[in-house]
């Protein structure tokens, strides 16, 4: 065994530590840091399946010109070259950067060094404006700064924890089992749910509230009313440290909660713990940031805890939680193209002669760049001549996806930065980079409670790829700024980054890590997890605005007079309101997580969750194919009829793109509308038709090798020995024989089959020197066979495949619910009724489901309570 090293998760924003050891067989195992104060030891499904997703399968090797191999030099002087020429003919504004709260905080800060003090244009923006652009624009109009006053052990010292818009179980898995350990531990603490769907999160929660889509200004309107009719507001904080109280109180009082369409019962039940908790938290997420009024919804938010006092005190405060690693640490770099760095403002000139001064840059905008859709758009619009794409898959999440790919093919030059060369966007690039990813890279990021750590290498590079910081300071060196960008390691840019930092605190600004402008390299390299701010003189307290003081000019926070707009009917060719977001094991466009064979258990496909009635009425039955369609464009998704979601809503995933199911890509259908402080889209409420995806035949193949189905309808997902595919289509082949050959490009394989030809009805194995190479299933009705069966025969002997499911005695484990022990469905069923288990502890205790990362305990206790019901119904 080589030695541990300590580093941190790369997906969501709680930012977990992780013990990456390296093994002699060149695997990777990973545990939880017990030490890192995020997770003490935790970890997800997908932290847990790290290991399995560092191999260099796949990677981009070399960096590629036109799609063929190319020398970093040649592609550098390329991108420079480019870059110059369009600056030099079309000025600044010609060239933009789309970057990612997935870089690393050194990686950022040379990015917006570049483009802001050297290229001269704000014409930056960041898949956090899709993400967190709400919260921080919230943030600012109340606090002066964007400031994240909560932290994580304030949910563990609450008596009421309201999540709101967020699907904690399955986004933030650490988190949400923090509270539910601290809840098991203090039952009297409460949990509130306001979501329109019922999710995992709500497995924990005391009451759920499945408000009508886009109302909860409504809902947080009237416990600012409550709160002062029943005089729980905190008169003397508010009188020393808030402004705009009874406006926005007035604001309040005209909007009504009915337009939440909860229950009477409900309403007062959720005033009751409000008015009864001091000690709450309000935590926030995409439910309310993506959304055409999200900061406003931020904003009612914020006014409930100002009126109270409830902010900076232990077990109190808002908590917005970040979606990607280092999406905090971008705020601070100031990777948005309305902000600086070290949260100064690039409209404020004092600010700009700072950061001038700072870099002795030759320039610096002096109005704000496009944000991310406005980015697309002016790229479409030929505005944007040289785009720079990097750590972000735009092709895929953007909304009005279609369109946004083809303002990327439509650009005169676009550099792509990725692991991979494959991904949507980079296949439209005509320079692609290829970047070191996690494992390889070392820095730093910030989690959703201010605490830095450092992510550590412990992997040699793939192939010839660089670190970001490395090609974006090779392509500044060769623009002529050599001597601003001769950084050489990580920590030299941090220290710059940190003595920045120093400087806006002078502008009274709140990110302040001066302290660290002196670090060694020992040092950066030893650095501990640190919550922010960390001054030079080292005194400031930990919680933020514990004494008020906040970093507007008068020191006190505004309360805004927020209204509850109006709610936007679907209309009668729209009729239904498409919400979109994430499911348990699959992180954004899969590049990573899709490899490991038991992530993709969970989910094989894209889905449709859709309420029985409207099924019902459009006669979709379960497993069918729904087309989802408007104006932008259309997605073919499997149909999974639940009533986990209300009548007139369905949801989709956003994981699915080109590579593992085409007709997935949700976003095709996301309308591009954004609210109008934030710029960040309503990705969560785009209106669409649906109707029933009839085809002629619906198959199911497995498969040693990849295969490159033409389906209208396909989607790929690794089994543990090759890879099974979900197909449907149009039109029939007149030889099921000769179409399997074609399909697993084997001509010459043994084929053993069963034909029905009264119906489309086809079972198709296919092996080579008597070993399983492939099976197909074809049939006019969704295909009914076990999949972990069919994907488990591949590489035996099995005669048995065409069977579809294990012959009688052998037991079929069904769908995986527990990823880490790959413990399916069925599996968990038969244990609850035959060993009569009570409790997910039991489960545990008798499959070990849940007890490694837990991540799957909801839906075990959904499983618990389904078999109760149907015991009981018996
Ligand atoms: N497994 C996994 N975890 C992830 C990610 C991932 O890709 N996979 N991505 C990370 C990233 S970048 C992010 S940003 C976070 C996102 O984390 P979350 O915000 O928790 O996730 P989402 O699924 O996007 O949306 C949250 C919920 O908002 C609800 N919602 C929709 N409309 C409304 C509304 O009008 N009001 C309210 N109150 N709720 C509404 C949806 O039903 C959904 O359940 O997750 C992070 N963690
Ligand atoms: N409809 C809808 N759309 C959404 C959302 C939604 O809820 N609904 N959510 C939005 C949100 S919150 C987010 S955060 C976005 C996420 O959307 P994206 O950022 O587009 O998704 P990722 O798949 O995370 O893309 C990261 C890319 O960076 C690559 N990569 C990984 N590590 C590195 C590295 O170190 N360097 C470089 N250069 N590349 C690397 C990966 O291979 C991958 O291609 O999606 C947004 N889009
Ligand atoms: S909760 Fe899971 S995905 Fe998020 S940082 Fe921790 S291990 Fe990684
Ligand atoms: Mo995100």
């Amino acid at each position: 065994m080589s030695q541990t090293v300590c580093t941190t998760c790369p997906y969501c924003g709680t930012g977990c530590g992780v013990l990456a050891t390296p093994t002699e067989d060149g695997a990777l195992t990973v545990k939880g840091d017990p030490e890192h104060p995020a997770n003490f030891g935790r970890l997800c499904s997908k932290g847990s399946a790290l290991g399995e997703t560092v191999s260099n399968e796949g990677r981009l090797l070399t960096p590629l010109i036109d799609k063929e191999a190319a020398s970093w030099d040649s592609a550098l002087d390329l991108v420079a070259e480019k870059f110059r020429k369009t600056i030099a003919e079309h000025g600044p504004d010609s060239v933009a950067f789309y970057v990612s709260g997935q870089l690393l905080t050194e990686d950022y800060y040379v990015a917006n060094k570049l483009i802001k003090g050297y290229m001269g244009t704000a014409n930056i923006d960041t898949n956090s404006r899709l993400c967190m652009a709400s919260t921080v624009a919230g943030h600012k109009r109340v606090f002066g700064t964007d400031t994240v006053p909560g932290t994580y052990e304030d949910l563990e010292l609450a008596d009421l924890i309201i999540l709101t818009g967020s699907n904690l179980a399955w986004c933030h898995p650490v988190l949400y089992q923090r509270i539910a350990a601290a809840k098991a531990e203090r039952p009297e603490m409460k949990v509130v749910v306001v979501d329109p769907r019922r999710t995992a999160t709500c497995d924990i929660a005391d009451l759920h509230l499945a408000l009508r889509p886009g109302t909860d200004v409504a809902l947080f309107n009237h416990l600012l009313q409550k709160s002062h009719e029943q005089g729980v507001v905190d008169t003397s904080f508010v009188g020393q440290h808030v402004a705009g109280f009874d406006k926005a109180l007035d604001a309040a009082s005209g909007s009504s909660v009915e337009a939440t369409g909860l229950s009477a019962h409900d309403i007062e039940t959720f005033v009751k713990l409000w008015l009864t908790n001091e000690k709450t938290v309000t935590v926030f997420s995409q439910g309310v940031n993506q959304s055409d009024h999200g900061t406003d919804k931020v904003n009612a938010i914020l006014n409930c805890h100002l009126a109270t006092g409830r902010i900076g005190k232990a077990g109190m405060g808002p908590l917005s939680v970040t979606g990607q690693p280092n999406a905090m640490g971008g705020r601070e770099v100031g990777g948005l193209a309305n902000m600086l760095a070290a949260h100064l403002d690039i409209e404020n000139a004092d600010h700009r002669a700072a950061v001038q001064n700072f870099w002795q840059s030759p320039t610096l905008p002096e109005k704000v760049g496009f944000k991310a859709v406005d980015l697309f758009r002016a790229t479409g619009d030929g505005k944007v001549k040289a785009l720079w794409v990097m750590c972000t898959n735009p092709a895929v999440s953007m909304p009005d996806a279609k369109a946004v790919r083809a303002a990327i093919s439509g650009c005169d030059f676009v550099v792509v930065s990725d692991m991979f060369g494959d991904t949507d966007t980079a296949e439209l690039a005509d320079v692609v980079l290829p970047a070191t990813g996690w494992g390889e890279k070392d820095g730093t990021v910030t989690n959703s409670d201010r605490t830095i750590s450092r992510q550590r290498g412990f992997l040699p590079p793939a192939g010839e790829s660089r670190h970001d910081w490395q090609a974006i300071c090779g392509v500044a060196q060769r623009m002529g700024f050599a001597e601003a960008f001769n950084f050489e390691t990580p920590a030299q840019i941090f220290r710059e980054h940190a003595a920045l930092s120093g400087v806006a605190a002078a502008q009274g600004k709140d990110f302040d890590i001066s302290g660290f402008a002196d670090l060694s390299d020992a040092g950066y390299d030893a650095l501990q997890p640190t919550r922010w701010p960390y001054p030079a003189n080292k005194t400031s307290s930990e919680r933020m605005f514990e004494h008020g003081d906040f970093f507007t000019p008068t020191r006190r926070a505004n309360m805004l007079p927020i209204a509850q707009p109006a709610l936007q009917e679907p209309s009668k060719d729209a009729p239904f309101r498409l919400n979109t977001g994430r499911i348990r094991d699959q992180w954004h466009t899969m590049t990573r997580t899709a490899r490991a064979s038991r992530l993709n258990q969970h989910y094989g496909e894209p889905f449709l969750e859709i309420h029985p009635e409207d099924a019902l009425a459009l006669g979709l039955r379960a497993a069918d194919l729904a087309k989802v369609s408007n104006e932008h464009g259309h997605s073919i998704l499997r149909v999974l009829i639940t009533d986990r979601v209300a009548k007139g809503d369905v949801f989709a995933p956003i994981h699915w793109t080109a590579t593992t199911a085409p007709s997935g890509r949700i976003s095709d259908v996301v309308t591009p509308k954004t609210d109008p402080f934030s710029g960040q889209p309503d990705s969560k409420a785009a209106k669409v038709a649906i109707h029933p995806f009839a085809p002629k035949w619906y198959g199911f193949a497995v498969s040693q090798r990849e295969l490159q189905p033409n389906s209208d309808y396909w989607a790929k997902s690794r089994v543990e020995a090759g890879w099974q595919y979900e197909l449907a289509h149009q039109d029939t082949p007149e030889c099921w024989e000769s179409y399997a050959r074609a399909l697993f490009e084997a001509p010459d394989a043994e084929i053993s089959s069963v034909l029905d030809t009264s119906r489309v009805s086809a079972r198709i194995a296919l092996h080579k020197d008597g070993v399983l190479i492939g099976a197909l299933f074809v049939s006019d009705r969704p295909v009914s066979v076990s999949r972990g069966f069919a994907g488990s025969q591949l590489g035996t002997t099995s005669e048995t495949v065409l069977l579809g499911r294990p012959s009688a005695g052998q037991p079929d484990p069904g769908p995986t619910v527990c990823a880490c022990f790959s413990v399916g469905v069925n599996t968990i069923l038969s244990a609850i009724e035959t060993q009569n288990l009570m409790s997910v502890d039991a489960i545990g205790a008798a499959l070990s489901a849940g007890t490694n990362c837990g991540s799957c305990k909801p839906e075990l206790a959904a499983l618990l309570q389904s078999a109760q019901r149907s015991v009981a119904a018996e």
